[in-house]
């Protein structure tokens, strides 16, 4: 106790004498000085600035909805923790998570507690574009007693301070009924993650994540690909798309889900991917249409929510899906190219395998497959591997239709994109529930142009 409390003497001492002074001046005297300040005033000037932001999200708890068999037993909480006899309306399984309260006021956006989503909002900014974030954390439903802070850590953002890091033990965390706005100037392209970085191995598993991208500079330009869509700022054309689609990976630990919703605690080293998820969903209702989208060019726009401030579900008769609003079903024309943003957040490595089908590698990690000579490292493969963290940006081109897939003339070309892992693209249920979706071709001109990443054929006008 002594040590620490001399220390904090001198430390006031120095302040006393005018140290902090005399050290700025002596970084002015060294040519830092400005640099220094500067950094040291960036957020208040900042914050300070009028202008509302791009994104307004909460943190908060809700709930999913997750095939009911098989149900799993933990062993060392000693009961069926799946399906969760908490949860309400046919769903499943208790989960923290954000929500976006875009265009609602301040004070109404509380109205979000208990309506999380999963994953969470998707979001994009353009590179350069100065992208601020307002994270309200409007507290727990379901744990009164917790006083869990959040925060959004923008997962592989190069240039970020830490002040607008959310690394909580370095920066600042949100406490419940407190605001605070991150403010991003995008440098890089490329496919990234976000999450909440409190306690960060429960509030990830809980479903606090999703995916951002950045749009490069390059975007507009038709003369090296006719959508003036972009991956990257490839100068040749090469990363063009017509269509794109982002596919989160993340998983649920049923143990892990069931303790939160019951005051318990789980155990950690026990950790199984009872569920692994694609866009929050598992299949077959991977395939199912987009829940409350904004229907512009934007997700980042209120969504349309119900009296009781739920998201519109996929379909009438899956209200369960309501807060799994993402679709994860890849569709194109013939011969389009298709950008595949992909990233993942559960624990478990994974190997994302397209039956039939090669894509090529443009990014990984949100870097430009370029060496530094201005060779291409990009390569062609049908499994894509990753580590937890880990994106990967990869284009393929929508072959030739031949005639729609089996006998049900259903129009289009069906494959299938899976996890290789049997137990996961399946988890285990026969058919259904697992981390796969399709990837669905229809004859050239079929699809108008898509008009919002992720657009599903039978999304609501
Ligand atoms: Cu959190």
């Amino acid at each position: 106790m002594r040590e620490p409390r001399r220390l904090m003497l001198s430390r006031r001492d120095l302040l006393k004498a005018g140290g902090l002074t005399a050290v700025a001046a002596a970084g002015l005297a060294a040519g830092g000085g400005p640099r220094l300040l500067r950094t040291l005033v960036q957020p208040a000037t900042v914050l300070a600035a009028d202008r509302p932001p791009d994104l307004k999200l909460v943190g908060t708890d809700g709930w999913i909805s997750l095939p009911p068999t098989p149900s799993v037993y933990s062993a060392s909480l000693g009961v069926t923790v799946h399906p969760d006899p908490y949860a309400p309306d046919g769903k499943s399984t208790y989960i923290f998570g954000f929500a976006n309260a875009s265009g609602l006021a301040d004070n109404v956006q509380f109205n979000l507690k208990n309506k999380a989503q999963h994953s969470a909002p998707l979001f994009w900014a353009r590179e350069g574009a100065d992208f601020r974030i307002q994270l309200t954390n409007v507290g727990l439903a379901q744990r009164p007693d917790l006083f869990d802070e959040h925060t959004v850590h923008w997962h592989g953002f190069k240039n970020v301070i830490p002040f607008f890091d959310g690394e909580p033990t370095g920066s600042v965390s949100i406490p419940q009924g407190q605001t605070f706005t991150y403010v991003y100037l995008s440098h890089d392209p490329g496919t990234y993650m976000f999450h909440c970085h409190v306690e960060d191995t429960e509030h990830v598993q809980m479903g606090m994540t999703g995916i951002v991208f950045v749009r490069p500079a390059q975007d507009g330009n038709t003369a090296l690909y006719p959508s003036g869509r972009y991956a990257y700022n490839d100068g040749d054309g090469s990363t063009g798309f017509d269509r794109e689609f982002v596919l989160f990976l993340s998983e649920v630990f049923a143990d892990s889900h069931w303790a939160d919703a019951h005051i318990q605690l789980p155990e950690w080293s026990d950790y199984r991917a009872d569920f692994s998820l694609l866009n929050g969903r598992v299949y077959p209702d991977t395939l199912l249409p987009n829940g409350s989208v904004a229907r512009d060019t934007s997700f980042v726009v209120h969504p349309a929510r119900d009296v009781d401030w739920n998201l519109v579900p996929p379909t009438p008769d899956r209200a369960d899906l309501d807060s799994q609003p993402l679709s994860a079903l890849v569709t194109a024309n013939a011969g389009e190219r298709v950008l595949l943003r992909l990233a993942n957040l559960g624990f478990m490595e994974a190997a994302i395998n397209l039956v039939g089908l090669k894509v090529r590698v443009v990014g990984r990690d949100a870097t430009y497959m370029r060496g530094r000579g201005g060779f291409s490292t990009a390569y062609d493969t049908s499994t894509l591997s990753f580590g937890a963290g880990e994106s990967f940006d990869a284009i393929f081109q929508a072959p030739l239709f031949s005639g729609g897939s089996g006998t049900s003339g259903q129009g289009y070309d069906t494959y299938v994109l899976h996890n290789r892992a049997y137990t996961r693209g399946d988890n285990l249920v026969g058919d259904g529930g697992g981390q796969r979706t399709e990837i669905r071709v229809y004859p050239a001109g079929s699809l108008p142009a898509q008009a919002y990443p992720n657009q599903h054929p039978d999304d609501a006008a």
